[in-house]
């Protein structure tokens, strides 16, 4: 069977739609080759000395491990040249990267998480690179670019996606018009497009959600899993399973994939008070699922509708089967608690 590689997917996109830059088609393969050597330093683990510590901790007050480093740096090594971006931003860096003068600039700001799901390097399990990709205010040209040129909400995306590093290595992508899937090609490099366009399955029974965190949860959320967790004898009429991977790039794949449910809300206690980031976890995440027909909501609203304030800010997450999803948010509005000032 004669798979579509991902170049040819892209210039077949842009022929079709017209919509497809070549700058951006250009920033998409250079994401993607930087992931082909992350995933081939993941795949040394211990024999090519990149596990543990890097003994630092990054601007999230989080322990740097060596591959969070080491991705973050490829990432930016490989995409700092093009000229096909203003900037760039990362979960590894305090605040943005500045294209150095030497290089052209371009019209695109890049932003990503370069391993999601660290804590799991050391212990053999799936980890990820989100990317999400914004367009640099016409305003930046001619000026150097700010934090407040990437603070757009996440429905401005252009694009975005993921490469999980697991039994596969895997590129999830879109452009805006639907959302597919990619395999690494390891014995000649390429990406192969293996589905497409995705579509998450309905009625998937399956919630994601750490459970040790309960003491967060809002009274519509510790409904909504109590329900589920009574399975048959409860409302629901049928069983639940739950899945937990810590690491939101498994996930979330497993959702397109197979359907359910992802949750990591807001700690109601103290709105604000979230795990995970909505400029490079959040966002692009919520771009790949509402272009596959799910929906993402923060516990408040579409998260794609979130006017970011800063590069950093944590968001919660309910994310996956549009009907459950909704079902959420409609326990929300149920059961509001006064916002606390
Ligand atoms: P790390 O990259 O620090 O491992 O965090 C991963 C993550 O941001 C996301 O991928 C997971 O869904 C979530 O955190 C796991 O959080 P818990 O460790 O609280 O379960």
């Amino acid at each position: 069977m004669k798979r579509l590689t991902l170049t040819r997917f892209m210039i077949e996109e842009q022929r079709r739609s017209g919509v497809l830059r070549p700058e951006l088609r250009l920033l998409i393969e250079t994401v993607a080759r930087a992931c082909k050597t992350i995933s081939h330093s993941i795949g040394k683990g211990a024999l090519g000395e990149v596990l543990g510590s890097q003994g630092t901790d990054n601007v999230q007050g989080e322990v740097q491990k060596k591959l969070d480093v080491i991705a973050n740096e490829l990432l930016l090594e490989a995409n700092e040249w093009g000229g096909h971006l203003a900037a760039m931003a990362s979960e590894e860096m305090e605040t943005l990267h500045r294209i150095p003068n030497r290089y052209p600039k371009g019209e695109y700001l890049l932003l990503f998480d370069p391993i999601d799901g660290s804590s799991n390097i050391d212990v053999g399990l799936s980890v990820g690179t989100i990317f999400s990709v914004l367009r640099a205010p016409v305003s930046a040209s001619g000026r150097e670019v700010t934090e407040q040129d990437f603070m757009q909400p996440g429905r401005e995306q252009v694009a975005a996606g993921y490469a999980i590093y697991g039994p596969q290595t895997l590129l999830v992508l879109s452009l805006g018009t639907g959302v597919y899937e990619f395999t690494l090609d390891r014995e000649v490099g390429a990406w192969l497009m293996t589905d497409g366009p995705l579509q998450i399955p309905a009625g998937n029974c399956e919630f994601a959600i750490n459970s040790a965190r309960h003491k967060q949860w809002s009274p519509a959320i510790t409904r909504y899993i109590d329900e589920r967790l009574a399975g048959e004898e409860g409302p629901c009429g049928t069983d639940y399973n739950m899945r937990w991977t810590a690491s939101m790039v498994a996930d979330v794949h497993r959702i397109l994939k197979r359907g359910g449910i992802f949750l990591y809300p807001a700690d109601h206690r103290s709105p604000g008070k979230a795990r995970l980031r909505l400029m490079y976890e959040a966002n692009p995440m919520a771009f790949l699922v509402e272009q596959a027909g799910g929906a993402a909501n923060d516990g408040y609203g579409r998260i794609l509708d979130v006017k970011p304030v800063g590069l950093h800010q944590r968001v919660g997450v309910i994310l996956g089967d549009k009907t459950e999803v909704e079902t959420v948010a409609a326990y929300g509005r149920e059961m509001a608690e006064p916002v606390k000032a």
